[in-house]
């Protein structure tokens, strides 16, 4: 089997989480399986592939653009996987990306006819969302909700673990019936509930290439791109005395840039901060919107006194801003902590060009 398969989704739908827990599942019971997070970035070290490898997945990156454009290095990047003995393939596409079913699988099939074989063109949605859906409440980020579920061949409702079983039925009925093309499944990636009938969706199914009209390009597509922005940073923060708490420290840097982001009146769709030292021990806390909670999806088992920080951030900000706002709390929770910062790197990029 040489299976690939996008995995589509909304900003913190929980794309690399799943990715990540269908690796394992399916490299501990079917076959190797490998992952490929795919970001806008130039040259940079993307926080969810640092995590997979951290964690301990077969993983991989490609930056500096959406994978719907570099065919070529994709189908390169999965030839070389196949011959190493992977038999399933994911990536996932930048969070607000729409177009993947056109430009990756029309591509690839196009490009290099019956050379990789195609799994439903999946996509994430989580219940957060739905909800706003069937409110009429998407907002300027409705065209892109819609346009990501519109591609599906596969609707994966995730964060189940959040529902209750009358709330769960109502969201997936409400997906079937807006969505009839798309075959929907319930999943918990965070507690690994659903993974057999995903893994058994994407290696018994196949792509339908279908060829839905998303109005790519077109009005709705670039005022939905026009106020997103993305800001990658990777720094090294070295304490100058004794030991301090990883964990405190990257809870009140994704708090510090929540409470900047909502006092700029603006939002985002997600804040990721990885951080690692050099015995190999990491941490990770996520932020998917002003008024939520910054969760910690990974902690440091040590205090630490060295670390290497990636901070990933979407927001609806301008870029200026976003980039003003985290480094406002750079300066201010390294001061705090008694941290020295040395910065390798920082890019800032506004979808709306
Ligand atoms: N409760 C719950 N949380 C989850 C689940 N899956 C993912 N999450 C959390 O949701 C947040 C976002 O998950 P990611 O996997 O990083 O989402 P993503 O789609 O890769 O986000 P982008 O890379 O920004 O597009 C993290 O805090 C995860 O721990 C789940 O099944 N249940
Ligand atoms: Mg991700």
């Amino acid at each position: 089997m040489k299976k690939f398969a996008v995995i589509s989704g909304f900003l913190g739908s929980g794309k690399t989480t799943t990715m990540m827990a269908l690796t394992r599942y399916h490299s501990a019971r079917c076959g190797k399986a490998a992952m490929i997070s795919n970001d806008l970035g130039h040259g940079v070290s993307l926080a969810d592939d640092r995590f997979a490898r951290l964690s301990g997945c077969s993983a991989s990156q490609i930056t500096d653009n959406c994978i719907c454009y570099v065919n070529e290095q994709l189908a390169g990047r999965l030839d070389s996987l196949y011959d190493d003995g992977f038999e399933l393939v994911m990536s996932d596409i930048p969070g607000f990306g729409v177009g993947a079913l056109e430009h990756v699988y029309h591509g690839l099939k196009e490009k290099y006819p019956g050379q990789f074989e195609l799994a439903p063109f999946t996509v994430l949605i989580e219940p957060r969302t739905v909800e706003l859906l069937r409110r009429g409440e998407g907002g300027d980020l409705e065209y892109l909700y819609n346009a990501q579920l519109m591609e599906a061949d596969l609707i994966v409702l995730n964060k189940c673990d959040l529902l209750d079983d009358t709330r769960r039925e109502a969201d997936l009925t409400w997906l079937r019936e807006h969505y009839p093309e798309a075959m929907v499944l319930a999943i918990s990636a965070r507690k690994g509930e659903g993974l057999e009938k995903l893994s058994r969706a994407l290696t018994e199914g196949t792509a339908s290439m279908r060829r839905p009209d998303i109005g790519y390009g077109g009005d709705a597509f670039r005022h939905a791109m026009a106020g997103l922005s993305e800001l990658y940073v990777q720094y090294r923060a070295l304490v100058c005395c004794s030991d301090f708490d990883g964990n405190a420290y990257l809870m009140d840097m994704a708090s510090a840039v929540r409470d900047g982001i909502k006092a700029a009146g603006q939002r985002i769709p997600h804040l990721k901060l990885l951080a690692w030292e050099p015995e190999g021990d990491f941490g990770r806390v996520d932020l998917i919107g002003t008024e939520r909670d910054v969760e910690v999806t990974r902690r440091f088992e040590r205090p630490c006194t060295d670390i290497a920080v990636l901070l990933n951030a979407s927001a609806v900000c301008p870029a200026d801003t976003l980039e003003a706002i985290v480094t406002g709390a750079m300066n201010s929770v390294s001061d705090k902590y008694q941290l020295e910062l040395t910065v390798f790197q920082k890019e800032g990029l506004a979808m709306g060009g």
